[in-house]
């Protein structure tokens, strides 16, 4: 892409209505814009990384063997009066009535949409386990939506359903979520800790919140400071494997982490008073066992390996994908801007023409631009009559990882410059080893 073509409103105040730094970052870089309160348009660089959060979320349930399917968000008020959570919702409901007087909704959560395709298709054990997931939009009236897309009243979010014969295989699909998501915050740059939480009007009594600590975290987390040194790595999970997913759970889970709501001071007080740690952390994601509390009130049965009717046990998990935008810029920014972790990028590079016009130095960029995208990445070049100072501001505000500065002096003697956002290092290479070492870089993310 070329910066003189984009739509990148980048602001040049500093917002007033933002109170944390990513809100004030994502509105600075153009990637988003308020609609009304809670509602927000995604600009056409917000929206890129938000496609770019998506797809990974898909390839990682993919592995899960968790199936993609896509459900309405406005849906009839009926299938909630089943269950009964259209009265215990209660105002974070957006209620609407269509033209003919019927009581609509705009879906806050699927349990109940999702329950009744399993009921009107499935109906023997035999096509069990199933998991459908999906990635739509959700309405929450939140009373207080704020610090932009963290705690927005629309919000996109991953939302997968489990349906199986037994508890024990419920726990499995619990625990194959969480195996997955383990991954999935990773590929994305961030340590997300699961720590047990409160199910609320999901309901359930096994419910574990993953949390990535920020000062600006809205949840307050006590943990064992040894949590922090774990990490998943690239570790090939067999997710049939119900052994191995547990003790994935086991090793994840089992030090103290918990967030205020379920927080327990005598059980803290056993960890070792060095490793104790009280945080603040923001919830990109939560998973849910509830047995057959959708199934029993909806009468989603299958006939169980005697011939006997058997109500399935279901789990619900959830990934806050907008969200996820901000809890990545809480953890990876500093004073200049943004610095996206190479797994979610909008680009994978920013090339800097430093004298615009200039014909070796034109000719250079439009190389190396050409070379890049051949290579399969996806650069983004400032090809605008700028002052330098403004181009390197730019790019440090949008925050891509890697910038190639290209300017007449350094191609005198043959090279350009690359710079990693993150540690603020240069480098002087040819512009062909500048490119090796951009495909080396991203082959590996
Ligand atoms: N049905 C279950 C799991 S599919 C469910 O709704 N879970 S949830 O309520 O925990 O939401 C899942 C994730 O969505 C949360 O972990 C959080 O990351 C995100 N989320 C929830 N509310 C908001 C909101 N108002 N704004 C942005 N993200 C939100």
């Amino acid at each position: 892409m070329r910066m003189s073509r984009y739509f990148l409103p980048v602001l040049k105040e500093t917002p007033r209505e933002a109170q944390i730094v990513s809100h004030r970052l994502m509105l600075q870089a153009g990637l988003i814009k308020q609609a009304s309160a809670g509602i927000y348009s995604w600009l056409p660089m917000g929206y890129k990384i938000l496609k770019r959060i998506e797809q990974i979320v898909h390839e990682e349930q993919a592995k899960a063997g968790h199936l993609a399917m896509l459900m309405p968000t406005i849906q009839s008020a009926d299938l909630w009066r089943e269950s009964g959570r259209y009265d215990a919702y209660g105002d974070e409901m957006l209620r609407i009535k269509d033209r003919g007087g019927r009581d609509m909704l705009f879906t806050p959560t699927a349990e109940e949409l999702v329950t009744d395709i399993f009921r009107s298709h499935v109906s023997s054990y035999k096509d069990l386990p199933l998991t459908l997931y999906q990635i739509q939009w959700k309405f929450r009236d939140e009373t207080r939506p704020r610090f932009g897309v963290m705690r927005g009243r629309e919000f996109l979010m991953k939302d997968g359903y489990n349906f199986d014969l037994t508890k024990e295989d419920a726990l499995h699909a619990y625990n194959r979520h969480l195996v997955s998501y383990l991954r999935t915050y990773e590929r994305m740059g961030l340590q997300a800790i699961p720590m047990r939480a409160d199910s609320g009007p999901i309901g359930g009594d096994d419910t574990h919140e993953f949390l990535v600590l920020a000062e600006t975290g809205e949840s307050e987390v006590f943990y064992d400071s040894e949590i922090t040194d774990l990490t998943f790595g690239d570790r090939q999970i067999d997710f049939d494997d119900k052994a191995a997913c547990a003790a994935v759970l086991d090793e994840f889970t089992s030090r103290y982490a918990r967030t205020d709501e379920t927080h327990d001071e005598a059980l803290f007080a056993q960890v070792p008073e060095e490793r104790r740690r009280t945080a603040r952390g923001i919830e990109v994601g939560q998973i849910f066992y509830f047995g057959t509390k959708y199934s029993d009130a909806m009468g989603a049965t299958v006939q169980g390996p005697d011939g006997k009717p058997v109500a399935v046990h279901m789990g619900s998990h959830g990934i806050g994908v907008s969200r996820l935008l901000g809890a990545i810029i809480e953890a990876s920014h500093d004073d200049k801007g943004i610095i996206w972790p190479e797994g979610v990028t909008p680009f994978h590079a920013g090339i800097v023409n430093l004298r615009q016009g200039d014909e070796a130095t034109d000719a250079a960029c439009e190389d190396l631009y050409d070379s890049l995208r051949a290579a399969g990445l996806d650069p983004l070049y400032d090809d605008r009559d700028e002052r330098a100072g403004a181009k390197f501001g730019t790019m440090d505000l949008i925050g891509l990882p890697w910038r190639i500065t290209v300017g007449p002096r350094g191609l005198k003697s043959g090279v350009v410059e690359l710079t990693s956002r993150r540690t603020g290092e240069s480098e002087e290479l040819s512009p062909g080893d500048a490119v090796a070492k951009l495909i080396a870089i991203y082959a590996n993310v």
